[in-house]
């Protein structure tokens, strides 16, 4: 097996590229992904500041070394979420890297800031701990880099994770989750803007990246992650991929480039229309929402008055 490259011994085969890489050139292949990511979509301008949502896990760390030997300064942001052991063990990842690169690491404890945990937030709930844990991140990486200046939040979902939810949206066939799911959301009021820079590249890639380059990661999964329906559908495109690799970039490039902004124009035109979805500032803490007070304050309200 030798390197598309250079000929020499590779270290990685990557059927969907029908290409096989040697260390360097798997790095540059990673880099020029994530270049090729954040031109085509405009994701991040120069002088721009940006906050990577940091897990500690391979996709988080990948994208943080990733964004840097491209030229990018982006801290990171790391959210405790009060999963027992896993969360102590993940923030240890995350802290580890970025003290070993010299980088800034922000972190929101939901315990200590909100008062609340996300075991303790689906226990309240009653529901799946995924809705509440998606929904408090999204909230407190938003507010944070309102808060703090930054002008877009990057964040390490990969194309296993973009083509699993795609997967599902079009399963039950969720126009408006359709229409808003793109590697790139521009800001809005009271939005900073998200992307997604390593839309292109599959999870396997990220995690060989990590090992090439020594990145120490949290590889043991969340707990709570069982009977997660995303992993569900990861498993299944993944047997699709087995038997036609490039299925799953060709699932998901398909719908980035021929479906997506019809369904986005589809989305806006019926928000246009409907008074309803007009966002007023939430009550408590101003963050944009249809009703009085946002989803995360209920849910910490909850949380916090059953815990
Ligand atoms: S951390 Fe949170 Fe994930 Fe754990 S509770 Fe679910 S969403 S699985 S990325
Ligand atoms: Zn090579
Ligand atoms: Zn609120």
């Amino acid at each position: 097996m030798k390197c598309r490259v250079c000929r020499e011994p590779a270290v990685i085969d990557l059927r969907r590229h029908n290409a096989n890489f040697c260390h360097e050139h798997f790095v540059a292949h990673c880099e020029e992904q994530v270049r090729r990511a954040i031109r085509h979509f405009s994701m991040i301008r120069p002088g721009e500041r940006t906050l990577v949502a940091v897990s500690g896990g391979k996709d988080s760390l990948a994208l943080w070394a990733l964004l840097g030997s491209l030229g990018y300064e982006a801290d990171g942001l790391y959210v405790g979420l009060g999963i027992d052991d896993y969360s102590d063990e993940s923030h240890e990842y995350a802290r580890g890297f970025a003290e070993s690169r010299d980088l800034t690491l922000h972190v929101v404890d939901l315990a200590t800031v909100h008062g609340f945990t996300i075991p303790g937030a689906a226990s309240a709930t009653r529901r799946a701990p995924c809705g509440a844990c998606g929904l408090s991140k999204r909230h407190v990486f938003n507010a944070f880099a309102l808060d703090h200046g930054y002008d877009v939040v990057a964040t390490g979902h990969n194309l296993d994770d973009e083509a699993a939810v795609l997967f599902g949206n079009v399963l039950r066939w969720e126009l408006e989750y359709l229409g808003r799911q793109h590697p790139a959301l521009p800001a809005a009021d009271g939005f900073a803007r998200k992307v997604k820079p390593l839309y292109r590249l599959g999870e396997r890639e990220t995690a060989a990246y990590c090992v090439l380059e020594r990145i120490d990661y949290q590889v043991e999964e969340c707990p709570m992650a069982a009977g997660n329906r995303h992993l569900g559908y990861k498993e299944l495109l993944n047997d699709l991929e087995a038997r036609s690799p490039g299925s799953k970039a060709s699932f998901l490039f398909g719908f980035l480039e021929r479906a997506q902004e019809q369904l986005a124009d589809t989305t806006r035109a019926r928000a246009d229309a409907d008074d309803a979805v007009l966002l007023r500032r939430c009550t408590v803490c101003g963050a944009p929402t249809p009703g009085e007070v946002c989803a995360f304050c209920k849910l910490r309200e909850r949380a916090r008055s059953t815990s």
